[in-house]
């Protein structure tokens, strides 16, 4: 297996990138014409999210068609354009494949409703009445993960959305539909592939009650995933290709095994523990403030562990589910541009890969929606529903929204102080935050303070300095509360790196005076040494 350790990795959401016909949609076209932008950034890989043939009823991970183009986003001739103009650029592509599940308009979908035995075995399908559903596991969207299909008088099963239906990966001939696809992509001239949900394709042997859960104990990193994961891998060649899988609920020695070379599964993994550390008793849609203990006792657990094991994973703190990091770990206020490049440097200094979130390298903070109306995300509106329904005022609700819907991270990149934020000369289909007219590209391109111009210097480090690809990682100061702070290893060269995730003055005292002699990097303008102690400062980061 290929490595891709002194990798960036750049997400683009196609629907909210950049608009280029004025209809208020991002497009492949729109990427294209932002290319220049993100060769200068100076990153590697770019995701984006799927942009295939859809009713866009979850923006597109709803597949009708793998080897189409949804006209939203162009044509098929778009696509290519679009893999010729990065190529010249040394700019590798990757594409967002969702294999866990199709839309129900898909052509397979539709041909298992009229009957056909042959489609019906490429979903999971289940005999019963309509009053009671095979079993009582509750959809990642809320409500029953069953649905009726009256036309054949079966439930089919839909982990996501009810227009989402499970495929059944025990099929060998859904196997080679997906291989089909991916060898289609493959050859024109994709260098790279996330996988969507991928540690749920395996469903149990056996259907029954979760008792004690929601059900995700018996699909998460199910029975044959590994096996079916390698099997990809083998028969479409995947091993020279970047691959990420994105693991919902995932565990950590399933992560290992995912992603050790040895196994010739992925390159690397998403993982979300990290990402959870608001949430009340594991619920998302009860608020808490970030838990830091948690998170970075999380993170030293993964990190530690993955290295002693030989796993690799995608380094992250935003996509497009989530609310943004700088608005949840840091300030989007008095610190914004302290917090947003501390939490860029710990991210991308950690060991695997870094991504970046489009808008994150110009500090976009969350959306600060005040009415229902401006939300569009499928799962923010059936939760608000829920929410209310379970005895939460609407006021309530729309705080929780404020702070949890994905929408915060998907409205749009905000380029200029336009109006439409530079993304669209029409009316964008999701309103950017107020804070367009200050935060945005144009502005900061031109201040050498920027958020974005530290994001440059932080994504050539990576390419300067192998101890940032491939140094090993060592915690210190693990009791220091609000500090995550670390050293990388690589022969007789090393790296110290400081984070202050508070907005209060931490002092430490000096670790090896030797190893903080040149600073590499911070967000402060002066040494945070003083008296023979660190002072760090809020959100304060410094590297040497
Ligand atoms: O997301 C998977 C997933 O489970 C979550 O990120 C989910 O949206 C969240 O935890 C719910 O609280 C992937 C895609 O990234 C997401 O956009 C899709 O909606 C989902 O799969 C279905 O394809």
């Amino acid at each position: 297996m290929k490595d891709f350790q002194d990798k960036t990795v750049y997400q683009i959401y196609t629907k909210s990138f950049m608009d280029s016909n004025g209809d208020g949609l991002g497009d492949i076209r729109g990427v294209i014409e932002r290319l220049d932008y993100l060769k200068d950034l100076g990153v590697d890989y770019i995701w984006l999210t799927p942009f295939f043939k859809s009713p866009l009823n979850d923006n597109g991970y709803d597949v009708s068609d793998y080897r189409a183009i949804d006209p939203i986003f162009g044509t098929m001739e778009d696509v290519e354009e679009l893999i010729a103009e990065a190529d010249k650029r040394g700019l590798n592509l990757m594409f967002d494949m969702v294999f866990n599940h199709t839309s129900t308009e898909h052509e397979w979908f539709q041909k298992a409703l009229a009957g056909d035995k042959k489609y019906q075995d490429y979903y999971i399908f289940w005999d019963g009445t309509p009053d009671t559903p095979p079993t009582n596991w509750v959809s990642k969207f809320g409500g029953s993960a069953w649905e009726w299909a009256p036309q054949v008088g079966k439930w089919y099963l839909h982990l996501f959305d009810k227009t989402q239906a499970d495929l059944n990966w025990d099929n060998p001939q859904v196997r080679e539909e997906v291989k089909d696809i991916l060898r289609f992509w493959r050859g024109k001239g994709v260098k790279g592939f996330r996988f969507d949900v991928v540690n749920l394709i395996s469903k149990p042997a056996v259907f029954e009650d979760d008792d004690a859960g929601d059900g995700r104990r018996f699909y998460t990193d199910g029975p044959h995933v590994h096996e079916y994961l390698k099997e990809l891998t083998a028969d479409t060649g995947l091993n020279d290709l970047l691959t990420v899988g994105e693991m919902s609920s995932t565990s950590l020695d399933n992560c290992v095994r995912y992603t050790n070379p040895e196994e010739k599964e992925l390159s690397m993994v998403f993982s979300f523990h990290h990402l959870k550390v608001d949430y009340k008793d594991g619920d998302k849609w009860a608020l808490k403030e970030p838990d830091l203990k948690e998170l970075t006792e999380l993170l030293t657990t993964w990190q530690t562990q993955m290295q002693e094991s030989g796993g690799w994973v995608a380094n992250f703190w935003c996509n497009h589910d989530q609310p943004r990091a700088v608005s949840r770990f840091g300030s989007d206020t008095k610190y914004w541009k302290e917090s947003a490049k501390m939490l860029a440097t710990c991210a991308h200094l950690l060991r695997g890969t870094p991504y970046i979130y489009q808008g994150e390298e110009i500090g976009q903070t969350n959306a600060g929606f005040d009415s229902i109306e401006d939300y569009r995300d499928v799962e923010s509106l059936n939760y608000f529903n829920i929410l209310q329904q379970n005895g939460t005022s609407e006021e309530d609700a729309l705080e929780i929204l404020r702070q949890r819907s994905r929408d915060n991270g998907r409205t749009p990149m905000q380029w200029d102080a336009s109006p439409g934020a530079g993304f669209t000369t029409g009316t964008p289909w999701i309103a950017p935050p107020a804070n367009y007219k200050t935060i945005n590209v144009q502005a900061e391109i031109q201040d050498p303070d920027s958020i974005l111009n530290y994001y440059k210097r932080l994504i050539a480090l990576r390419h300067e300095n192998p101890v940032i690809s491939r140094g090993d990682i060592e915690f210190l100061y693990a009791d220091v509360p609000g500090v995550l702070a670390y050293r990388r290893t690589l022969g007789d060269k090393q790296l110290t790196v400081l984070n202050n995730f508070t907005d209060k003055g931490i002092s430490l005292d000096l670790p090896d005076p030797a190893a903080v002699q040149t600073k590499v990097l911070g967000n402060y303008d002066d040494s945070a040494v003083e008296d023979g102690r660190f002072t760090l400062r809020p959100f304060e980061t410094v590297v040497y």
